[in-house]
């Protein structure tokens, strides 16, 4: 899609021509190389169509090259090359980011990092993994699984993101509560620098103060300043007993109240606090044909999830914080899960929304950080903004604006506004962009929690960076990448 803010095509950049293939093919197996015949290559330029296309299918760029190396010298020739001519590179991993940084935005080359996908070793003793950039987060939590460990972080996309791209975007998720920021769990990175270099800092060992930590420039820098293709992390043990709950809340207030009391209660078996609103609800149970556990309809709905190793002390210090907020009404109705299939569904009620509202319609999302006790206002501002322009009304799915509404990581101050319209217009966009951005920043906010900056964020960075940050960003940028062909047009 073509929006009046897409960047334009940086002339510098070469454009690809039938030789660059050739050249390619000197250093890759046939079978990793998607070229149309627009640059001399025989693959169906519709094989190429889910390379370019973003998961929201919001963004969509116009790549000729795909190329999916199979170890981290085959990356490191691609953009020794790449850098030497000029050409531009999108990293990819599971291309299931939410900013629309994974995707071209003209005709860069797509560097696909998904057949490096070994996993390297695993200590059973510290729980440390070391594994290729490219495996899918699913497939490592069942392999740590059998060995009773977890991965530290757990998201929606887990059966299509990649180790890599998580790293790449920092990414939170549902478990960020219990294990905290990929900043602590990342032990090691091994990155391939634009001009060929390949940073070997695959360090196995949590303590290692030898001078500047480079590796966490790299976690969070969106493809920008390194392709990563070997990461290792350290994996919690699996906790034994889990359970969940979800309960009924007549007010965000209450919200708030019910995580306060769970963390004084369960605080050191608290492993999730999520929370979402009615609209997110209606349209979850409807996309995902699941029944409402609860008895009636209510404004917000949490799911709390403790995680320890003794089944019968979880149990009894759960179901006493339940007793004690449906005594003090701060909860209206409640439902605890009696088995792992109850368990399933009910994450599936809160995992299942993004899918579920693209469903919908398209839909815009804002990633954003707010203070807890205002978390929630701006769903109620924006609402009033697209209404008051004739955009919107509650219920009405005549107007360009079906649903307004939100849901998130409670206990990481983490919103997710979700707005679902007809379709991706500017005319939408501008009555909340950039209104969203500068509500956020009123509030000491992040207009990126974590998802990331990408194309979508990037000219809103200065609601939450300084210009002296922006500015040493920038030549963090030209140091790792001078010719700037690494995920250009993006985050800086
Ligand atoms: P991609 O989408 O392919 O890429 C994302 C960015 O990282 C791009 O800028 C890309 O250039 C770069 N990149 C990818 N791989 C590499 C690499 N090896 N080296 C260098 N750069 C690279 N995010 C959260 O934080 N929390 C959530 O709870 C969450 N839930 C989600 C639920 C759903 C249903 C969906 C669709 C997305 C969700 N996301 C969430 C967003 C997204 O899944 C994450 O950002 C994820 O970490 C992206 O991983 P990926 O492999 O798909 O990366
Ligand atoms: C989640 O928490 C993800 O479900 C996606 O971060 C949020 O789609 C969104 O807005
Ligand atoms: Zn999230």
């Amino acid at each position: 899609q073509r929006f009046a803010h897409t960047p334009t095509r940086n002339a510098g950049f070469k454009q690809l021509t039938s030789a660059d293939i050739e050249q390619f093919k000197s250093m890759l197996p046939s079978e990793t190389i998607l070229a149309t015949p627009a640059v001399g290559g025989s693959s169906d330029p519709v094989e190429l169509e889910g390379f370019n296309a973003d998961w929201l299918n919001k963004y969509r760029g116009a790549s000729q090259l795909v190329l999916r190396p199979k170890s981290t010298q085959e990356v490191a020739d691609i953009l020794r090359y790449c850098n030497e001519n000029q050409i531009a590179v999108v990293p990819q991993g599971g291309n299931t980011g939410l900013v629309g940084g994974s995707v071209p935005v003209h005709d860069e080359v797509v560097l696909s990092l998904r057949n490096l996908n070994k996993i390297r070793g695993y200590d059973e003793v510290s729980g440390v993994l070391a594994c290729d950039a490219g495996c899918v987060l699913e497939e490592l939590d069942n392999y740590v699984a059998e060995r009773g460990h977890t991965m530290p972080l757990d998201l929606g996309a887990k059966g299509s993101c990649h180790i890599g791209g998580n790293v790449a975007t920092n990414a939170g998720g549902i478990r960020f509560l219990r294990y905290g920021s990929l900043h602590g769990s990342v032990l090691g990175l091994e990155v391939v620098l634009p001009d060929g270099t390949i940073l070997d800092n695959m360090s196995l060992l949590r303590k290692d103060n030898t001078g500047y930590d480079l590796k966490q420039l790299f976690i969070g820098s969106e493809g920008t300043l390194g392709v990563i293709t070997g990461v290792s992390l350290l994996t919690p043990r699996r906790p034994a007993a889990v359970n969940v709950a979800v309960l009924g809340v007549s007010s965000y207030e209450q919200v708030q109240v019910a995580f306060k009391l769970a963390r004084q209660r369960c605080g050191e078996i608290l492993s999730a606090f999520e929370f979402w609103d009615a609209s997110c609800m209606g349209a979850v149970l409807h996309h995902h044909a699941l029944r409402n556990p609860l008895s009636s309809e209510f404004p917000f709905y949490v799911l709390i999830e403790t995680s320890g190793s003794n089944k019968s002390h979880d149990d009894e210090k759960l179901s006493e914080l339940l007793e004690e907020l449906m005594e003090a009404e701060v909860v209206e109705d409640g439902a605890l899960a009696q088995d792992d299939s109850q368990i399933a569904k009910m994450w599936t009620m809160r995992e299942g929304i993004p899918e579920s509202l693209g469903k919908t319609g398209a839909t815009y999302k804002y990633d954003v950080s707010i203070p807890i006790p205002v978390l929630y206002d701006v769903v109620g501002d924006i609402a009033s903004r697209l209404e008051a322009a004739g955009l919107y009304k509650q219920g009405d799915t005549t107007r360009p604006v079906k649903l307004v509404c939100g849901y998130g990581h409670i206990g990481d101050s983490n919103l997710h506004l979700n707005i679902v319209a007809d379709k991706f217009q500017d005319k939408v966009t501008d009555i909340f962009e950039p209104f969203v951005y500068e509500w956020v920043q009123s509030h000491r906010g992040s207009i990126s929690a974590e998802h990331g900056i990408g194309l979508m964020k990037r000219d809103y960075l200065k609601y939450s960076k300084s210009s002296p940050m922006i500015d040493y960003m920038k030549r963090i940028k030209s140091l790792f990448d001078p010719k700037g062909i690494l995920n250009p047009y993006k985050v800086v």
